[in-house]
């Protein structure tokens, strides 16, 4: 699928030509070993153009409202001058191939300014694929010079740690006056948080919206603290008045002028964990398609069945043919 050469997909993104970045996210989608070349390739040109943008992770449940938040919050950015860029991380798709979220990523602001970069969940990877190609896509917009890069990830199953691995703040969205005020809010999901914000504080939901605040507040107390340096503030925010967007502005600049340290150390950690990730899934593929493997697996299939031995037996076996 790659009709560009390294040179253009490099120069093209430097010189943050929005239709080379698409075609550029679009290459680091691609699974086939021509284009993970050229991807490999235009990746490393770029390394020194990486790594400058503020990196921030956006979950919560179905209609919490991330997609207006981010449209809300990208656009005060954009009318003071900054580039935005937000990628969209659903691990629906993975599921029924079709991108959900695709016509679901409402951000009319957003989609319509030239300073900014929208993307949907790509359909039909895997969610380890999905991780990779968020991560390389994170960089390509870097590149180009987009200060604030945002991932948005529905709130469940894995895709939300996995975005939590790959951002430098990791924002959790809560919305009240659904009678459960901690709905959608799962118990692991406070060790991730660098903040929490109680949405769609607005008309009707504001009384239910400071009593939300109230719970979350007593519940992080308790949480285990990934850095001990920053504790989660709870905060509530409307993205239809705008109420509560200055405190969040607020928040996070205070986050990322004081944090500065724990960011490079937290970076880091997170490019040694995509490191034994992809080392992970790699081992894995070659393990399972490796012909001895597979042809003693068809064997074992019939023992299992006669109970003439255990799973645990059976994969002993399995590893042991691999490593001769
Ligand atoms: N009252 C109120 N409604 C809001 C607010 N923000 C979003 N909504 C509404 O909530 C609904 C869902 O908003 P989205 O931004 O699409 O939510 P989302 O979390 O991105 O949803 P998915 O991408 O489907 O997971 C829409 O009807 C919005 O108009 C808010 O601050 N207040
Ligand atoms: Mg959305």
């Amino acid at each position: 699928m790659s009709t560009l050469s390294v040179a253009r997909y490099v120069d093209g993104i430097r010189a943050r030509d929005r239709s080379i970045v698409a075609k550029s996210v679009t290459l680091v989608e691609s699974t086939n070993e021509a284009d993970r070349e050229v991807a490999r390739e235009v990746l490393r040109a770029l390394a020194s153009d990486t790594g400058k943008a503020r990196r921030i992770g956006v979950t919560g449940v179905p209609g919490a409202g991330k997609s207006t938040l981010l449209d809300a919050w990208g656009q005060r950015l954009l009318d003071g001058g900054a580039h935005v860029a937000v990628l969209a991380v659903d691990p629906t798709s993975v599921v029924s191939g079709g991108s959900i979220l695709g016509d679901k990523t409402r951000m009319p602001y957003l989609s319509a300014h030239p300073n900014a970069f929208v993307r949907p969940s790509p359909s039909g990877l895997a969610l380890g694929g999905v991780a990779r190609r968020t991560r390389e896509a994170m960089l390509i917009c870097e590149a180009a010079g987009y200060e604030w890069m945002f991932v948005e990830t529905v709130g469940v199953g894995q895709s939300e740690v996995s975005v939590a691995e790959m951002v430098d703040f990791f924002l959790v969205l809560a919305v009240s006056g659904t009678g459960d005020e901690l709905q959608g809010i799962k118990k692991g999901i406070f060790e991730l948080a660098d903040a929490v914000l109680v949405h769609k504080c607005d008309g009707d939901n504001l009384t239910r919206a400071q009593v939300a605040k109230a719970e979350l507040q007593a519940a992080l107390r308790y949480a285990p603290r990934k850095n001990s340096r920053w504790s989660a503030p709870v905060v509530t925010a409307s993205s239809l008045t705008g109420e509560g967007l200055d405190e969040l502005d607020a928040l996070i600049n205070r986050f990322f002028s004081e944090q500065g340290a724990w960011i490079d150390a937290q970076r880091a950690g997170q490019a040694m964990l995509s490191t034994w990730r992809i080392a992970e899934q790699r081992l894995i593929a070659e393990f399972r398609a490796d012909r001895s493997v597979t042809e003693l697996a068809g064997e074992l299939a019939e023992a299992l069945r006669a109970r003439a031995t255990s799973p645990e037996e059976a994969a002993d076996m399995l590893r042991a043919r691999w490593i001769r």
